[in-house]
């Protein structure tokens, strides 16, 4: 059996990893550390929670002694680290959680794995933000592996910083070291603020879908499934010390893409509101994919139509999961699948 810990894994990645990795190895183990954070919900897990192959454990990754006691306990093969605050907005409003749990916390993940682990990998996810943003006018433009990190918002700045402390473990330590930088993921279980399942959440309460500024921003659009994939090639097959983006060829400006869920949805344009635009946007993220492909063999397998109709199709077979997160009851749902574990 090789035994994974997997951090934030009641999140949106996380958990899509995670149902990936029990699925596709009979010979995985799965722990999941997490602390439920606003945007953990065990929920999400539920159909797991008896799995002899997974066990949760909810606790803070900036729990310097929860997280020393674990990994003496627990032997871990390999660490992969989704726990992160993630949301750009809430980095700008207060960026002090994302400094904790971003830096601090990834700090003390690869000191536990430095002082207890005997693994053969500690993967860090991180995001194609730490490259700052492309000009829209350059569309010969990407972001590869050398590109120098230039971030915007605190959300990205502690992600570079994070993957800048990884690179320092592996080189000063030795730590076996593996670094991924994703573009925008879309798919089941995320959390209803960021823009796909807001516009899809909102449009089925015929609310207005809030875009900002005139939604000419462009994101490279990824099928969650395709992500993890990657993450499960690079785990077992990547070199380290090295960092590999991936991307998914897909890219689309803000407008295009709620117009295209509008549209699978069946609701008007007319719901569209243009607003205040978020401070220091990003204008383009644009990923060159080429290394993973070239060197792992991967390549997305999900395209934008399909992935977006399965996404929608998701939302509107599973009402209930997040209407409970947008009217806050999913916290008491987590505390009592909690209460039935411990
Ligand atoms: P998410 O916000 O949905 O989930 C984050 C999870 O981490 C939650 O379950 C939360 O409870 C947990 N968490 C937060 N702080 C914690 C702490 N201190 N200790 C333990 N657990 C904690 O995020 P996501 O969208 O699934 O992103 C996962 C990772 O992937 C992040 O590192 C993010 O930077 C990266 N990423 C995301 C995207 C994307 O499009 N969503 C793209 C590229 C990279
Ligand atoms: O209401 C909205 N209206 C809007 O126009 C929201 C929430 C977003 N937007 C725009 C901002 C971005 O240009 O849509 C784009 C996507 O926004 P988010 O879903 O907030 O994602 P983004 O800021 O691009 O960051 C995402 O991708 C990279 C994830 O949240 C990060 O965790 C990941 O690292």
């Amino acid at each position: 059996m090789e035994k994974i810990l997997v951090t934030g894994g009641a999140g949106f990645i996380g958990s899509n990893f995670i149902y990936h990795m029990l699925e596709a190895h009979d010979d995985v183990e799965i722990v999941c550390v997490d602390c439920l954070s606003y945007a953990g919900n065990l929920v999400t897990l539920e159909p797991l929670l008896e799995n002899p192959r997974f066990k949760f454990v909810k606790a803070d990754i900036t729990d310097r002694e929860a997280m020393y006691a674990l990994f003496e306990s627990e032997n871990f093969d390999i660490v992969v680290n989704f726990a992160a605050e993630s949301h750009v907005d809430r980095s700008i409003d207060s960026p002090e959680a994302f400094l904790m749990t971003n830096i601090i916390g990834t700090g003390v993940l690869l000191d536990a794995f430095r002082k207890y682990g005997n693994g053969k990998r500690f993967h860090q996810v991180s995001t194609d933000e730490v490259y700052g943003d492309l000009p829209l006018d350059r569309p010969d433009l990407f972001f590869t592996e050398e590109t120098p990190l230039h971030t915007s918002s605190p959300y990205s700045t502690s992600k570079a910083s994070a993957d800048l402390l990884c690179l320092a473990y592996y080189r000063t330590y030795k730590v076996p070291v593996t670094i991924s930088r994703c573009s925008n993921n879309y798919g089941r279980y995320q959390y209803p603020e960021k823009l796909i399942p807001l516009m899809i959440s909102r449009a089925l309460n015929d609310e207005n879908v809030p875009v900002y500024g005139k939604g000419e921003n462009v994101r490279d659009w990824l099928f969650v499934l395709d992500h993890c994939k990657a993450i499960d090639l690079i785990i077992h097959k990547g070199k380290v010390g090295e960092v590999y983006n991936i991307g998914g060829h897909n890219e689309r400006a803000n407008i295009d893409v709620v117009k295209t869920v509008l549209a699978a949805l069946g609701k008007p344009e007319s719901l569209i509101e243009f607003v205040t635009d978020r401070p220091g946007h990003d204008l383009r993220y644009a990923i060159d994919a080429s290394k993973l492909e070239r060197e792992l063999g991967w390549v997305p397998e999900t395209k934008f139509d399909d992935g977006i109709k399965e996404t929608v199709n998701w939302y509107l077979d599973n009402q209930k999961w997040w209407k409970d997160i947008i009217s806050g009851d999913y916290v008491k749902l987590s505390e009592e699948l909690l209460g039935k574990i411990s």
